[in-house]
């Protein structure tokens, strides 16, 4: 198959100024088939080949399958992360010289899958800090909110709280005592500017880390909703790592304080390192050490909670 040169086409000012004003804009037709052909080819196998944490993580509700890292394993993933318009379009809207790739992120809810993604800022959870980071979200099904599109609260990167993330199933490890409450916004619409849209395949969202987004369960009966999510980071962002913040089981060069280096997050612009490139040749999967010191950090946590609140999930959100 043939790839359309990247990126198809550049962002407009128009489309980079409601970025920087709403924290999140969404490119119609912006995907060109065959990149999103093999998104799409990628997620499938993803879905197939699922980590164990991604399998810990999507434990709870049947028909919702969530996982980190795909890149990592699944060779067409890497590839569009690589080669595709994503890393162009990046640097457009971070005002960055320097690109590098994050992490990927899946989210799949099968018809009638009541697994809501609570209202949260990503970065609160992040084990980075810096300006110039950015998230593009792809659907690989047509999105309505009935069918969990993604919803977000128009501005909200420009607050100064920094909220407790919330993750799916609320995962106590990441859950910052010393953050905001995040207030309970599906219980009180009419006091935000929320922003959704009826999305199509080939359809991207680009929204700023400190944008608040959820989404509903999928109610739609017959159709899935498979979304791949694509992190970018560019010049000013910092390693900050921490046990309340999501842990990185992958090989890196990265020193608290200073950029992020090697190759769990790959540079892509100005060009890709070869050290980087060739460190993927080979597939990487978290050790069980790995996880396993992961796991009793979260137990660890979820006791504190508990202790404290009486429960681990004292954030509930109304999700109707
Ligand atoms: O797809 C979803 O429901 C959640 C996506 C999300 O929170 C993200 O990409 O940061």
């Amino acid at each position: 198959m043939a790839y359309a040169v990247s990126p198809a086409r550049r962002l407009t000012e128009a489309e980079i100024g409601e970025y920087r004003s709403a924290g999140v804009v969404m490119i119609r037709n912006a995907i060109e088939p065959s990149w999103l052909q093999l998104i799409e080819a990628g997620v499938e196998k993803a879905r197939g080949a699922m980590s164990l944490q991604g399998r810990f993580m999507s434990r709870k509700t049947r028909g919702y399958q969530m996982d980190t890292f795909l890149w990592k394993h699944v060779d067409e993933l890497r590839d569009a992360i690589y080669y595709g318009p994503f890393a162009h379009w990046a640097q457009q809207l971070m005002g960055s010289n320097q690109v590098r790739f994050f992490y990927d992120q899946m989210f799949v809810k099968e018809p009638g899958t009541d697994a809501p993604t609570p209202w949260h800022q990503d970065l609160s959870f992040w084990p980075i800090r810096g300006e110039q980071i950015t998230s593009f979200w792809i659907p690989l099904d047509p999105v309505t909110r009935e069918s969990s599109g993604l919803m977000y609260v128009r501005g909200s990167h420009l607050w100064p709280q920094r909220f407790k993330a919330i993750s799916p199933d609320y995962v106590a490890a990441i859950i910052d005592e010393k953050m905001d409450d995040i207030p309970d916004i599906n219980a009180n619409p009419g006091q935000y500017e929320l922003l959704d849209w009826e999305m199509q395949p080939g359809d991207i969202l680009m929204f700023h880390p400190l944008t608040l987004h959820g989404s509903h369960g999928n109610r739609h009966r017959t159709r899935s909703r498979r979304a791949l999510a694509l992190r970018w980071t560019g010049d000013d962002v910092v390693w900050a790592p921490s046990p309340k913040r999501m842990p990185v089981h992958f090989r890196h060069d990265s020193v608290a304080g200073g950029g992020l280096a090697g190759a769990a997050f790959p540079r892509i612009l100005p060009s890709p390192i070869e050290a980087e490139r060739a460190a993927r040749r080979a597939p990487e999967r978290p050790s069980g050490a790995q996880l396993a010191a992961s796991a009793w950090n979260n137990f660890q946590a979820t006791l504190r909670l508990r202790m404290k609140h009486g429960s681990a999930a004292p954030l509930r959100q109304t999700w109707s």
